[in-house]
């Protein structure tokens, strides 16, 4: 448990709801930064507005809590005006696909290398729980009082098609293997993308059926589906139910990529 070294003990009590899963997935993230044995003071942590973008606020290394949606664009200029600097982007589904989006696809196009952990709760949390680009169809925010109906952002295609180096989804749910795709996104170089599908019992849940977090944490199990096996169902020409969410790791390659460490 040495990495509760990066925890700034002096900024708590934190200011997620219970239930919150965002803790979950900052833990993941230090483990496997502890894991890379990187020093405090070689380590960058950038972040936009949200609950998510709280996040580097509780660790005890440099950070950037920037704008709403800017978080890769501070964070790319962090990276090539030192590239010896590790750079970790904490950002949300609305802060990476909605106002911060064009940052998204054009980091992932450039291949700079950051390591970004979005955590998708699917809904704005901070603000009272407003539809974001990655609300599913149907669900309920409080601007989808009817229904959320349009469809979704998948943020892992959209990263790999616009060219990022490594990309991978899991969820709260799954801990120990978020915590080793991080490890590999921080291994990789160039734009390393981990999606981590994230409960929001107070803006998201209670508005869509789960009453307790735990059948949130639940539905996660259920409803995913690893790659490896949906690649399979496919190849079979088994059908494969359409509200199953794709996990695992999804794209791992070496193209070329801007600020790495020469
Ligand atoms: C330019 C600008 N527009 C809008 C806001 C209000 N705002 C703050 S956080 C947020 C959404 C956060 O959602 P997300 O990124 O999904 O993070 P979460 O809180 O769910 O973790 C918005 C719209 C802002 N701070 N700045």
């Amino acid at each position: 448990m040495s990495f509760e070294d990066w925890y700034r003990q002096d900024r708590l009590p934190h200011i997620y709801c219970a239930g919150c899963g965002n803790g979950t997935i900052i833990n993941c993230t230090l483990a496997a930064i502890e894991q890379m044995a990187w020093k405090r003071e070689e380590t960058v942590f950038v972040s936009g507005i949200g609950c998510s973008s709280r996040a580097p606020g509780y660790i005890a290394a440099d950070s950037l809590h920037t704008t709403h949606g800017r978080a890769i664009a501070f964070a790319t200029g962090v990276k090539l005006a030192n590239p010896e600097l590790h750079v970790v982007v904490f950002t949300g589904d609305g802060d990476l696909a909605a106002i911060g989006g064009n940052h998204f696809i054009h980091g992932c196009r450039r291949n700079i290398d950051l390591t970004v952990v979005c955590m998708n709760n699917q809904i704005y949390g901070m603000t009272g729980g407003q539809g974001s680009p990655t609300t599913p169809r149907g669900c309920m925010s409080s601007t989808t009082p009817y229904g959320c109906a349009e469809t979704p952002f998948d943020l892992c295609e959209l990263a790999i098609a616009a060219g990022a180096n490594y990309v991978s989804r899991w969820t709260s749910y799954h801990v120990k293997e978020l915590e080793k795709a991080v490890l590999a996104g921080l291994q990789t170089p160039g734009f390393s993308f981990i999606e981590a599908l994230v409960q929001c019992p107070t803006a998201f849940g209670r508005r869509n059926k789960f009453k307790q977090v735990i059948d949130q944490v639940d539905y996660f199990r259920t409803h995913t589906m690893l790659k490896a096996k949906r690649d399979r169902l496919l190849e079979q020409g088994e059908p494969v139910p359409p509200d199953m969410v794709t996990i695992g790791e999804l794209a791992r390659r070496n193209s070329p990529a801007l600020g790495v460490k020469p």
